[in-house]
């Protein structure tokens, strides 16, 4: 994992002086900044100018560079190395490939050579190795409930599709929340557990975007909701 020396406050607020600083054409990058509170990570971002950081778990902007902090990310080109995901406000996705605080490459998300940008009715819902190739992948939702996954490559989305159940593609309500990414079999592919507004929780068993089983966790053979005091302490992420 990749670590830098910025941490957010209680107030969600970081002033320091960033710990590594890449100078390019307007900014200057300072690193990923995690919430000691909620477990949140976030991607602060200086200006040559401006030193003062700030990282919210949505919308950043410094000068000229707004960009959304997704707060999540993954090793998309499987090196190893955690990687950044950026979305701006246009809806450009784009992707920092990096070996500690140098970013080796990457730019706009594309497929078939076309960048890709989802408008702002899909939001990302949560990463993780769907297919177990050791490449992150980007889960999408819409505001509409649908669900499409993107296979990913470094920046290439080498397959994106919706996310289907006996070849059916779902679209769970709005009162269904993704709330954890793992591989909670062990077969290597990352799964998805989804909580309800009434507590319920759901499991779906993945291959790439194949549900290949949905369950709810049980223990001692009877399943379990824990009431809404209950939280889970991951984010919606699988790094590996
Ligand atoms: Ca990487
Ligand atoms: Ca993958
Ligand atoms: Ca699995």
């Amino acid at each position: 994992m990749v670590t830098f020396g910025l941490r957010m406050s209680s107030r969600d607020v970081c002033c320091n002086s960033p710990a590594f600083v890449i100078a390019q054409a307007t900014l200057r990058f300072a690193g990923l900044l995690s919430d000691a509170r909620s477990g949140a990570e976030c991607v602060g971002i200086v200006t040559s100018s401006v030193r003062r950081i700030f990282a919210k778990h949505k919308i950043a902007t410094i000068g000229r560079i707004t960009a959304e902090c997704i707060g999540t990310s993954g090793d998309f080109n499987g090196d190893g190395n955690r990687d950044i995901l950026w979305r701006s406000t246009s809806g450009q996705v784009s992707l920092w490939t990096m070996n500690g605080s140098t970013i080796t490459g990457g730019g706009d998300l594309t497929s078939g050579g076309v960048a890709v940008r989802p408008d702002a009715s899909w939001s990302i819902a949560g990463i993780g190795d769907f297919n177990n190739d050791g490449n992150s992948d980007i889960l999408w939702r819409n505001s509409s409930g649908a669900l499409n996954l993107w296979l990913m490559n470094g920046t290439t989305i080498t397959s994106g599709g919706p996310v289907t159940s006996g070849g059916v593609a779902v679209s769970p309500d709005a009162s269904w929340h993704v709330v954890q990414i793992g591989d909670f079999n062990g077969d290597g592919n990352s799964d998805i557990l989804w909580r309800n507004d009434s507590g319920v929780l759901s499991e779906w068993l993945m291959n790439g975007n194949t549900i290949t089983q949905s369950v709810t966790p049980t223990f001692n053979g009877s399943t379990v909701s824990p009431d809404a005091s209950w939280s889970t302490q991951a984010k919606p992420t699988n790094f590996g």
